[in-house]
C-alpha cells in the first residue's frame, strides 16, 4: 500500500548550456515544474513536461500549477493505492492537463519502486540494462554551425541525429550532414510547421533515407498525416498529435504514421505510456522515447521506461550536460562512446536529487498535506 501523505510542488528556472531552437522559436531558459509525493517517510519525484508558453502544446507550467494545486494533488492526498496504475483512474474526472497528470503519476510510480525497493525498470517490466540514445539537434545560425554540432554529437558516440526543420531550413541542411556524414542514421522533426500543399516539397526529402520524418503537419491533426503518409516514402512519426492512447488508437486506424514517438508526459503518465506501447507493438509500430529538455529527474523516468521492450528505436533521451551543467542529479546521466546510457539500478528512479541546487533554482514553492 502506497500512502500519499503530502506533496511539494516547485517552480524551477535553470539556463540551458546553449540555445535550443525549433520550428515555434528559440529559447535559452528550461522554466519547468518539481512534483514530490511524500509517504511512509519515503518520497517519489515527478517532472512536469510542460513549458512556460503554450507554443509546444497548449499546457503550460501556468495550467500545470493550476491543475496540479486545485485538482489532482487534492484527489490523492491522504490516499492509500494498491499500486501507482491505479492512480491515472483516480484522476480522470479531470479533462485533459495530461502533463500535469503525469508528473504526479510518474512521482507515484517512484515512491512505489522506492517503497519496493526495486528499480522502476523492474517494477515496469523492462527488458533492458541499457539503452541506446540520440540526440535532437536544434535549428543552428548556418550550415556550418550545424555541421559542427553534428559533428560532436557523432564523435560522443550517438546513435542518431535528428535535426529540427521548418520551410527554409530542410533540404538543405538534411543535404549537408548526408554530403559531410555519409550514411549516418539521421531523421528530421518539423514540430508541426507545414501543412499538406507542402507535400510535394518534403517528397523531396525521401532520396535521403531518413529514418522518419517526425509531426510534420498540425499540431493536432491526423486525418492529413495520413494522407501525406500515402504520398511520402518516408516514414512519418508523430508526436505533438498523439496527446492520448485514443488518439494513438485513430492514428494508427487511419495510418497516420508508421512510427510513434511516445512522451509520458504528452499522453498522461507511465500506465498510459504501457497501454500506447503495448498498442503500437500489437500493429507492428515501433515506438521511442522523446524527449522534453527534461532535468534529470525527468530523464530518468525516461530511460527506465525505454527499457520496454517496444522501445526498438533511439529515443531523444541524451546526457545531461547536453542541457544543464550542473543538472539536478548528481552523477549527471551520461552517454558511453558506444552511444548508450546506463539504466539506474537503484530503488525507484534511481538517481540523487541535490536539494541544494533544487532550492537555489526555485521561484515557487507550495506543500499540501500534513
Ligand atoms: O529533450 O533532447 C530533448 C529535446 C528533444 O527535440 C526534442 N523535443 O518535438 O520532440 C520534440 C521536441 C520538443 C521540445 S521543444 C520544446
Ligand atoms: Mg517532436
Amino acid at each position: 500500500m502506497m500512502h500519499v501523505e503530502r506533496a511539494e510542488l516547485r517552480v524551477l528556472r535553470l539556463p540551458l548550456v546553449r540555445f535550443f531552437e525549433t520550428s515555434f522559436g528559440r529559447q535559452h531558459e528550461r522554466e519547468l515544474i518539481l512534483v514530490r509525493l511524500l509517504g511512509d517517510g519515503l518520497s517519489g519525484w515527478g517532472e512536469c513536461v510542460a513549458e512556460a508558453d503554450p507554443y509546444y502544446s497548449a499546457e503550460t507550467t501556468t495550467t500545470a500549477w493550476y491543475a496540479l494545486r486545485d485538482y489532482l494533488v487534492p484527489r490523492l492526498l491522504g490516499r492509500r493505492f494498491e499500486h501507482p496504475a491505479e492512480v491515472y483512474a483516480a484522476l480522470s474526472q479531470v479533462r485533459g492537463h495530461q502533463m500535469a497528470k503525469a508528473a504526479v503519476e510518474m512521482a507515484a510510480w517512484d515512491l512505489h519502486a522506492r517503497r519496493l525497493g526495486l528499480p522502476l525498470s523492474k517494477v515496469l517490466g523492462g527488458v533492458r540494462a541499457r539503452i541506446a540514445s540520440g540526440v535532437s539537434v536544434g535549428i543552428q545560425d548556418s550550415i556550418e554551425q550545424l555541421l559542427e554540432q553534428v559533428a560532436k554529437e557523432l564523435a560522443a558516440g550517438y546513435q542518431r541525429i535528428k535535426i529540427k526543420v521548418k520551410p527554409g531550413w530542410d533540404v538543405g541542411p538534411v543535404e549537408a550532414i548526408r554530403a559531410r556524414f555519409g550514411d549516418v542514421r539521421l531523421m528530421v522533426d518539423a514540430n508541426a510547421a507545414y501543412t499538406l500543399d507542402d507535400a510535394g516539397h518534403l517528397a523531396a526529402l525521401d532520396p535521403f533515407g531518413l529514418m522518419m520524418i517526425e509531426q510534420p503537419l498540425d499540431y493536432d491533426d491526423l486525418a492529413d498525416h495520413a494522407e501525406l503518409q500515402r504520398r511520402l516514402a518516408t516514414a512519418v512519426c508523430l508526436d505533438e498529435s498523439i496527446d492520448s492512447v485514443a488518439h494513438g488508437r485513430a492514428a494508427l486506424a487511419l495510418g497516420a504514421c508508421r512510427v510513434v514517438n511516445i512522451k509520458p508526459g504528452r499522453i498522461g503518465g507511465i500506465r498510459e505510456t504501457m497501454r500506447l506501447h503495448d498498442l503500437c507493438a500489437g500493429h507492428g509500430i515501433p515506438v521511442w522515447h522523446g524527449g522534453m529538455l527534461e532535468t534529470g529527474i525527468g530523464r530518468a523516468h525516461n530511460i527506465h521506461i525505454s527499457t520496454l521492450p517496444n522501445f526498438t528505436l533511439p529515443g531523444d533521451v541524451a546526457a545531461s550536460k547536453r542541457y544543464f551543467q550542473p543538472d539536478l542529479i548528481e552523477p549527471g546521466i551520461e552517454v558511453d562512446p558506444d552511444g548508450t546510457i546506463e539504466v539506474p539500478t537503484g530503488p525507484g528512479i534511481g538517481v540523487t536529487v541535490i536539494d541544494e541546487r533544487v532550492a537555489a533554482a526555485t521561484h515557487a514553492h507550495l506543500v499540501l498535506g500534513s
